[in-house]
């Protein structure tokens, strides 16, 4: 069975959330934030970058990144049709993932994260008081680009739903009002009445 290694509420959720709506059977192992068990050689023998989401497949393999582990999700359960077939559409979900990866999670990380950039305590305080514009920033491009219909795509549901969900679900928290942005809001509501979604608040791993 696939073991997802996950901590409440990151991105790896994105990747739970992936799991349920293709129907696979997963196991989870969460990561322990507050006692930092991602940094613990036992983890990191796991995953050397000390980061959640890692996926263990059934044959020991480990995968890594979100993006790489929801392609890997859509692939081995082409009924749930994640992807579209459509080149220039998939184009899109695959443009608004890598977004979402390099741009709007590195943004997000600056009010937690600093020391990966940075030692001095000012320039922490400095990179967290940016991060309300930043993410602001953000949500004005998924508003205004990413979002065609009610998703990500005009049409139906595919992998860069659950990444934007979840991306979306820090809004709040990094001080970006999902009320100045319709689309958005209407997104997350939409992603809220989905069973995956339902399942895994149920588990509290949201
Ligand atoms: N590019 C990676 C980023 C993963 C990542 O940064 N995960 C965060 C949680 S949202 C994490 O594990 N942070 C732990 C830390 O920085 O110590 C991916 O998309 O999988």
């Amino acid at each position: 069975m696939l073991k997802l290694y996950y901590a409440p509420g990151t991105i790896s959720i994105a990747v739970a959330i992936t799991l349920e709506e293709a129907g696979l059977p997963y196991e989870t192992v969460k990561v322990d934030f507050k006692s930092a068990q991602q940094r613990l050689p036992d983890y990191l023998s796991i995953n050397a970058k000390g980061r959640v989401p890692a996926l263990i497949l059934q044959d020991g393999t480990v995968l890594t990144e979100t993006g790489a582990l929801l392609e890997y999700i859509a692939s081995i359960s082409p009924a749930a049709q994640l992807i579209p077939a459509d080149p220039t559409l998939a184009a899109h979900m695959r443009s608004a993932m890598f977004y979402l990866a390099s741009t709007m999670h590195v943004a997000h990380a600056h009010k937690m994260r600093g020391s990966r950039w940075a030692t001095q305590q000012s320039s922490f305080d400095d990179m967290a008081a940016l991060v309300p514009q930043t993410m602001a920033a953000c949500a004005t491009y998924v508003e205004t680009h990413l979002l065609r219909g009610t998703s990500v795509l005009t049409q139906g549901f595919s992998i860069a739903d659950p990444y934007l969900f979840v991306v979306c679900n820090w809004l709040e928290g990094d001080g970006v009002h999902l009320s100045d942005y319709p689309k958005i809001q209407n997104f997350m509501t939409m992603m809220e009445t989905r069973q995956s979604v339902k399942t895994i608040r149920e588990k509290a791993m949201l």
